[in-house]
């Protein structure tokens, strides 16, 4: 029997921005004992969230997409959670999916998701292969969370509170969003999340910043994705071994730039480091 201990939370991790690489997934998520050889959940009461970008830049963002949807549901059985939060390319995805070659309205040079799908990395391998019940799914996940007192979030920018005060208010908000027929806000959306480096800045003003959004959001680090390890901190993809604390502890960047060579970082949080 397990003494009780003073915490009683169970064990909580995260990954972020897997475009497309599947079998670096898979391999960490076994290396972690949260799946089996046949990619069975075996966390138990494990929480795993993955900080969006599930799609291009690689080749099988499908069929991510799908283990996580499976491991959702077996997870469930056995008092876990796995789940997603939205990323970039999620809106990306979808809205190449709704909307096409469709112009965007009020945007000079004209915009249209398709075309920006592809200069983004978007495969028609992944487009072909989504089904009603995947698209549903990506248009219901939350874009922020907070478990354990870490803001989980895919973007690393303050631009989520455009949408809201509280997470609540920005899930709803974003969610009413993508059941919209909204061109022009799906658009802006995708523009919103693609903003980057806010946790950074001269002087203190990264610093404010990251603060800011903690106090509207709670929790007391942010733990995001999005901008790669090596963009932010101008390292060979090859030497990354574990996620970086910044911004004077207040943020965790996941994202090793696993499409830039880097490594897939499964972190369990809370995150110490060496
Ligand atoms: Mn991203």
């Amino acid at each position: 029997m397990v003494p009780p201990s003073e915490d009683s939370r169970t064990p909580l991790y995260v990954v972020s921005d897997l475009h497309g690489h599947r079998e670096q997934f898979t391999a960490v998520l076994r290396e972690a004992g949260l799946i089996d050889d046949d990619e069975r959940w075996t966390g138990g009461g494990a929480r795993l969230w993955c900080l969006g970008d599930f799609t291009d830049r690689g080749p099988d963002g499908v069929g991510v997409i799908e283990l996580v949807m499976d491991l959702a549901k077996q997870a469930e059985e056995t008092g876990g959670r796995v789940d997603a939060l939205l990323g970039n390319h999620e809106i990306l995805l979808l809205g190449a999916h709704r909307y096409g070659e469709e112009e965007v309205p009020g945007e000079d040079p004209p915009k249209q998701f398709t075309a920006w799908w592809v200069l983004n990395g978007g495969r028609d391998t992944d487009a072909e292969r989504l089904t009603d019940e995947i698209v549903e799914w990506l248009s219901t996940r939350d874009a922020v969370r907070v478990e354990d007192g870490h803001l989980l979030m895919h973007t690393d920018a303050p631009t989520y509170l455009n949408y809201g005060g509280t997470a609540d208010e920005i899930n709803a908000k974003i969610r009413g969003v993508l059941a919209s027929d909204d061109l022009a806000a799906w658009w802006d959306l995708f523009r919103q999340m693609t903003a980057r480096r806010a946790f950074h800045g001269e002087g203190d003003q990264g610093v404010r910043t990251a603060r800011a959004v903690l106090d509207a959001l709670g929790g007391e680090r942010i733990v995001h994705g999005h901008s790669t390890i090596p963009d932010q901190f101008g390292v060979d993809p090859s030497t990354i071994e574990g996620p970086r604390v910044y911004c004077e502890g207040l943020a965790l960047a996941v994202d090793g730039g696993v499409y830039q060579g880097g490594p897939c970082l499964l972190v369990k949080l809370p995150y110490t480091e060496e």
